[in-house]
């Protein structure tokens, strides 16, 4: 409404401040954290998080390269906000987000955010969207949702790492529990605690103390090569804490199979063997047969759009076939998804695109064309709990962030506790945002 724009109450969502810095991610590398100030005394902090795994068609994040930090500096993205972004922000009404992050995009007049640098923005982009709703005194979660937004995510915890996020030998990237046969998400969070407890004394008894040491995002990276024997892991793991596999906690993985891709054989190297894309949509199926799996991600490499979307013709009225590397939360590679009918999932990663404006674009056409949305961390992260507002503020139903250990990751956790106590009537899908129960 245009009246208001000039009222008092308007001018106290227009930007004052805008000051960015260096701090630390969970691997200890630095990354930008950014204070966005309002007139009305609206705060608002957004950091940048960081990938491992990272898509080929990513925003870039600007390193500083030479001899600080190893190379991984941000001073250059971090002065781009201070020096460029904060001038023309200042004075901008904080809840035209849209228009906000469009001027960022036109500023930095690349493709992929290469110039600011994504960390530049997305942090930038972040911190705007809670000052605003700072300056409204609502919690995130409904100044992005509404009033009414009270759809809790079913949590996909990450307990056994592999692949980059891990020192062992395990080829696919993530082995997830999934508490979906709760009905709450406090209670889901609880059994998975217990899980994760479970699982730290069985590989201690098997592996020795050395097995219970954490990857990046807090699950064990005990020295198995097998991804059986990972999976048997989570299967006794669940029933020893005295859950039923399938019925009440169920298996997600991400393959993060661009990794394990030979381009010039076109061949997957996993466990030893080389798999072209036919054996390992047949390794999948076992798999699927054998185990209460309820999602796969990135079963195939990036570009392989034709293979994705054989995978879902056969196999997506059983599991979530999730594109992250796939569709790196951009607009035109989920489009080209979805007209190939690629997958029936994407994994949403505010750093991939670089916006929260166009984040929520991907939402809405992703959940507009029948696709769930999966809200996900990265590998390296902050105490940041954005992503907790931004998956129930979208009801997203899912999500993605890590195993319920290291303060990274409980962080997003406990904030969803905190959301759960105080929405008015909070509900946990369950099942229901999966094609079936296992
Ligand atoms: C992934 C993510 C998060 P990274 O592949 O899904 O788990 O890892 O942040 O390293 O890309
Ligand atoms: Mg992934």
């Amino acid at each position: 409404m245009h009246v208001l724009q000039h009222t008092e109450y308007g001018e106290s969502f227009l930007i004052k401040n805008v000051r960015a810095r260096w701090v630390l991610d969970s691997r200890g590398n630095p990354t930008v954290q950014v204070k966005v100030m309002t007139e009305g005394l609206g705060v608002g902090v957004g950091y940048a998080p960081s990938g491992a795994s990272t898509g080929t068609h990513e925003a870039l994040e600007l390193r500083d390269g030479g001899r600080d930090f190893q190379g991984k500096g941000v001073r250059n993205a971090v002065d781009n906000v201070n020096r460029i972004l904060a001038p023309a922000l200042i004075g901008m009404d904080s809840r035209r987000q849209y228009e906000i992050d469009m001027k960022m995009i036109e500023i930095d007049g690349t493709k992929n955010k290469a110039r600011i640098g994504g960390n530049a923005i997305v942090a930038t982009s972040i911190a705007v969207i809670k000052a605003a709703a700072s300056t409204m005194e609502v919690p995130l979660y409904q100044y992005i949702g509404g009033k009414y937004a009270s759809l809790l995510p079913v949590p996909m915890l990450n307990i056994i790492n592999g692949g980059l996020h891990a020192g062992n030998k395990l080829d696919f990237q993530e082995f997830m529990i999934v508490p979906a046969g709760f009905s709450s998400f406090s209670e889901a969070l609880k059994a998975s605690v217990e899980i994760y407890g479970e699982l730290r004394k069985i590989l201690k008894e098997r592996y020795g103390p050395q097995a219970i040491n954490v990857g990046d995002e807090g699950g064990f990276a005990p020295p198995l090569e097998k991804t059986r024997d990972a999976l048997d892991l989570l299967i006794a793991s669940i029933k020893s804490a005295g859950y039923v596999p399938g019925d009440q906690v169920a298996i997600a993985l991400d393959v993060a199979s661009s990794r394990l891709y030979n381009p010039d054989k076109k061949t997957y190297t996993v466990e030893g063997a080389e798999l072209n894309a036919d054996s390992l949509i047949e390794y999948y199926s076992r798999l699927i047969s054998d185990y209460p799996i309820v999602s796969i991600e990135d079963p195939f490499h990036e570009e392989d759009y034709e293979t994705f979307a054989r995978f879902t013709n056969e196999f997506g009225n059983r599991v979530l076939v999730v594109g992250d590397d796939l569709f790196v939360t951009n607009p035109d590679r989920l489009k080209k998804g979805i007209s190939m009918r690629a997958a029936n999932a994407i994994l949403v990663k505010v750093n991939q695109v670089g916006t929260v404006s166009e984040t929520l674009t991907v939402v809405e056409l992703a959940s507009s064309s029948g696709l769930r949305t999966i809200i996900s961390h990265r590998s390296g992260e902050t105490e940041d709990t954005f992503i907790s507002d931004f998956a129930v503020g979208v009801r997203a139903g899912l999500i993605k962030t890590g195993a319920p250990a290291r303060g990274e990751r409980t962080a997003k956790y406990n904030r969803l506790l905190e959301i759960e106590e105080e929405v008015e009537k909070p509900q946990y899908p369950g099942f229901k945002v999966f094609p079936r129960k296992p």
